[in-house]
């Protein structure tokens, strides 16, 4: 059985995939094209600017000068804030919370590894700013999933092995992450879309224990 469990953000614990997608078509139909859902596939898991960058490409905008690019990409990324600052507990998604305290009531430690930088406040409105181990977020590294950062620190921090560590994923870039890592990863989602996943499952209900038992 894994030590340690480390949870992706955005899409396993809450589904912000929608506010992000919500400011991102602003962004877009200000810039005079449009954003579907579809489109919005390509972003889940990925960096801020990288995000940004596919944006301009389906619409095919080219922007050389960088502190335009960063504009745009705060511009963005304060509607996405006033979207969030709204959130409550109730937006957990189904399951989490009594997987997460199975976990803890089994004595497996749990940390966050998420690519966002609104992590905190993410955690905060929807009160688990103190319920895990250890946080690593978008503040605290360099390079993004698909690299094994993210899952690496949370592993050193929470003093467990990567081998011993299982990851909860929602993205592709985040199971390759993890992988790289040399951790178990469990998929969170479509079974099609997260294959590389060691096992996926759909939600969180009804899961025990042996789901990281390996
Ligand atoms: P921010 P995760 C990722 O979070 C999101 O999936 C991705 O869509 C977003 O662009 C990225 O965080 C950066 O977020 O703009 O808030 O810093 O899935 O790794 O928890
Ligand atoms: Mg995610």
């Amino acid at each position: 059985r894994s030590k340690a469990c480390i949870f992706d953000l955005d899409g396993v614990i809450v589904d912000t995939a929608k506010y992000h997608y919500l400011a991102w078509k602003r962004l877009a139909a200000e810039l005079g094209f449009e954003f579907t859902e579809k489109d919005n596939e390509r972003l889940k898991g990925v960096s801020r600017m990288e995000s940004l960058e596919i944006l301009l490409s389906i619409g095919g905008i080219r922007i050389d000068d960088e502190s335009k690019k960063m504009a745009l990409a705060e511009k963005k990324n304060n509607w996405y804030v006033e979207y969030i600052s709204q959130m409550t507990e109730d937006e957990i998604l189904p399951g989490v919370m009594d997987f997460l305290n199975l976990l803890k009531r089994n004595g497996v430690k749990i940390a966050i590894g998420s690519a966002s930088k609104n992590t905190m406040l993410i955690l905060e409105r929807i009160g688990l700013k103190d319920f895990f181990d250890v946080i690593i977020d978008g503040t605290k590294i360099t390079r993004a999933k698909p690299d094994p950062e993210v899952f690496l620190k949370a592993a050193e921090e929470l003093n467990v092995a990567p081998e011993e560590c299982t990851v909860f994923e929602d993205a592709i870039a985040g199971i390759e992450a993890a992988k790289r890592a040399c951790m178990k990863v469990v998929g969170v989602g479509n079974r099609e879309t997260l294959k590389d996943a060691d096992r996926v499952i759909e939600s969180f209900v009804g899961q025990d224990i042996e789901l990281i038992e390996w």
